[in-house]
């Protein structure tokens, strides 16, 4: 059995000292999903007595461009606080991150509280007050992003910061399978994708969410913000850069990070 609470240290300090650490799956092999969800809780009940508080939760590994990327075939799940939210066109400070990259997500805002076990995309629909578009950053605690399923996990999935887009679209009005999505790093376009590539419809990556959730005795919480996983692979973003997606039906979500 894994003293739990010593990983929980072990990521905090990683993120905290800005000094990435090896996955803990290098020394604790024998570290389970289960296990690494009860990590994942602890680090957000660290955060929450700082007087963070949960806003919402996300779903990543959704596209096969991530999966391959990250060779975890899964998808994983995670916690977003309001000190991740990034108000728009605030600069991003990098020199707090380790290693952050970013990338575009459609964002769901819910009117209703959904809970699994057999919440389907309909329900999610349904469930919906708004969709938006938006930009996940995602700063990996491990060495050079390189970690297995638990470890991921364990890392809140990575999660760092995230913008939304001021454009919110009632989900009725969208085929959010055929949205498309452009990624441009300075001025070149890097990525493009539409919505199908997250499971095949990002209302279907937010009820595996509320599933996971239901199973463990939680829910998606109304009002809360769901990030249904990066649509394309991530890139790199380093100081001074300047990264836009741009949706189709939801505007256009950039972050700048400072020099
Ligand atoms: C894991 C987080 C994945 C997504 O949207 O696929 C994620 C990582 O890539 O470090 O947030
Ligand atoms: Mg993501």
């Amino acid at each position: 059995m894994t003293n739990l609470t010593d990983l929980v240290d072990r990521l905090a300090a990683a993120e905290s000292n800005r000094q990435p650490i090896s996955p803990l799956t290098d020394y604790h092999p024998g570290l389970s999903v289960d296990e690494a969800y009860e990590v994942e809780d602890q680090l957000i009940e660290r955060r929450i007595s700082r007087g963070e508080k949960v806003v919402g939760a996300k779903v990543g590994l959704t596209s096969k461009a991530k999966q391959h990327r990250m060779g975890v075939d899964v998808p994983i799940f995670g916690w977003l606080t309001d000190a991740m939210q990034l108000s728009t066109e605030e600069p991003l400070q990098t020199d707090v991150l380790l290693h952050p990259r970013v990338e575009p997500e459609i964002a769901f805002v819910l009117s209703e509280t959904l809970s699994g076990p057999e919440i389907t995309a309909h329900d999610v629909l349904d469930a919906t007050r708004w969709v938006c578009g938006g930009l996940e950053v995602i700063d990996s605690r491990y060495e050079d992003f390189r970690f297995r399923l638990p470890d991921v996990v364990a890392d809140n999935t990575s999660a760092a910061r995230f913008s939304l887009g001021n454009l919110r679209v009632p989900p009725d009005r969208l085929e959010l399978d055929m949205l498309g999505v452009l990624l441009e790093h300075g001025s070149k376009i890097v990525a493009s994708a539409a919505g199908a590539a997250v499971l095949g419809h990002p209302a279907a990556a937010a009820a595996c969410l509320a599933n996971h959730l239901g199973n463990r005795g939680r829910a998606l919480e109304a009002g809360w913000v769901v990030l249904t996983g990066g649509l394309t692979d991530a890139v790199p973003l380093a100081a001074g850069s300047h990264v836009t997606a741009t949706f189709a039906h939801l505007g256009t979500v950039a972050i700048h990070s400072c020099l």
